[in-house]
């Protein structure tokens, strides 16, 4: 659920951090406005190992100081956000982006052909983050039947799971219209490996890249840590999409085997009846999970990728 920002009240202000630098926030107000805003020094003590107290799109509120510069005076709660490991030696994780709508992950049919198991890596990480996500599959045009044929079974796989599927091409505008629709209006970010066609649909959509590529190479000569914040852009038919520099994939941390069966949707009943709490549903007897695998409830390929998350420890 969108947060809904409280009304205006006593000169305080509601607004989003659509940037950081690390000590200066741009922030953007209920009006438009985009104002450069301090943090005073009392929110700088953070919470539960999190580097940064402020994460773009945080919601703020916030008064304008004499000098019309204007001073973050409370931050609303986040509905979700996606963190990434700190970097420069520090310990604990940074938040990337907060209150986040959708994450959308782009595959591509060819050149590069998706892995089933990198999509289920990223929807079990959507599930523990609660991030809705979106599966687009671009380039269409390059597929041939029987990709075709594959793809109709993937699509139903995840769409039988509940997941929003999407297909389209670069080649042909009209199909990435709905992808348009999905996001207009909300906070969205894309996922995904490289070559799979990101900033081919970032142009289509026309949002500004360019402005947002010298910012980030200025940026990179005064510090090394801004190259790392996120940013988010403004849609123009409304809504934001987040820049996040150098993420192809979200990342889970300290995270138990057992809870990992929690973000796989069809595991959640067929876990209720395995003996054992702490089931790994791998290799326990009277496993709820493995006879769902058994009788065909689950689908092969998703148990795969489940074995290889607990194989790796890590998701
Ligand atoms: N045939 C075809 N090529 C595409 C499509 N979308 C992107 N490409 C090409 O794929 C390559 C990688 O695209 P790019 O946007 O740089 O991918 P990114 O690494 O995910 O940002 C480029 O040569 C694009 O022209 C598409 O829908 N169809
Ligand atoms: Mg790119
Ligand atoms: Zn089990």
């Amino acid at each position: 659920m969108p947060l809904k920002p409280p009304a205006n009240h006593d000169g305080i202000h509601t607004a989003r951090v659509i940037q950081s630098t690390g000590s200066w926030y741009d922030i953007q107000g209920d009006d438009g406005s985009i104002h450069a805003a301090r943090l005073p020094g009392k929110f700088r003590q953070t919470h539960s190992g999190q580097t940064n107290p402020i994460a773009v799109g945080d919601y703020v509120q916030y008064t304008i100081n004499e000098d019309k510069s204007a001073q973050i005076t409370d931050i609303l709660e986040r509905t979700n956000y996606v963190t990434r490991k700190a970097t420069h030696g520090r310990r604990g994780q940074q938040i990337l982006v907060s209150n986040i709508d959708y994450a959308i992950l782009v595959s591509s049919i060819k050149q590069p052909s998706y892995r089933t198991g990198f999509i289920d890596r990223f929807l079990v990480s959507c599930e523990a983050y609660q991030v809705t996500p979106i599966l687009f599959f671009n380039k269409m045009d390059l597929a041939d039947d029987a990709d075709l044929n594959e793809l109709a079974h993937t699509s139903t796989l995840y769409e039988d799971l509940g997941y929003h599927v999407l297909h389209g091409s670069i080649l042909a505008p009209k199909s990435i219209d709905e992808l348009k629709k999905s996001i207009k209006d909300k906070t969205s970010v894309f996922i995904g490996p490289s070559g799979v066609g990101k900033t081919s649909l970032l142009n289509a959509i026309d949002v500004r890249l360019d402005e947002r590529t010298a910012e980030i190479s200025s940026y990179s000569n005064k510090g090394k840590h801004t190259t790392t914040f996120a940013k988010l852009l403004p849609l123009p038919f409304g809504g934001f999409l987040a820049d996040t520099p150098g993420i192809r994939e979200f990342g889970l941390y300290n995270i138990e085997d057992w809870e990992i069966s929690l973000y796989f949707p069809e595991m959640l009943l067929p876990r209720k009846s395995c003996k054992f709490n702490n089931c790994t549903h791998i290799h326990e007897p009277s496993c709820g999970v493995l006879e769902a695998v058994d009788r065909g409830q689950i689908a092969p390929s998703r148990y795969l990728s489940y074995m290889n998350m607990i194989e790796s420890s890590s998701i």
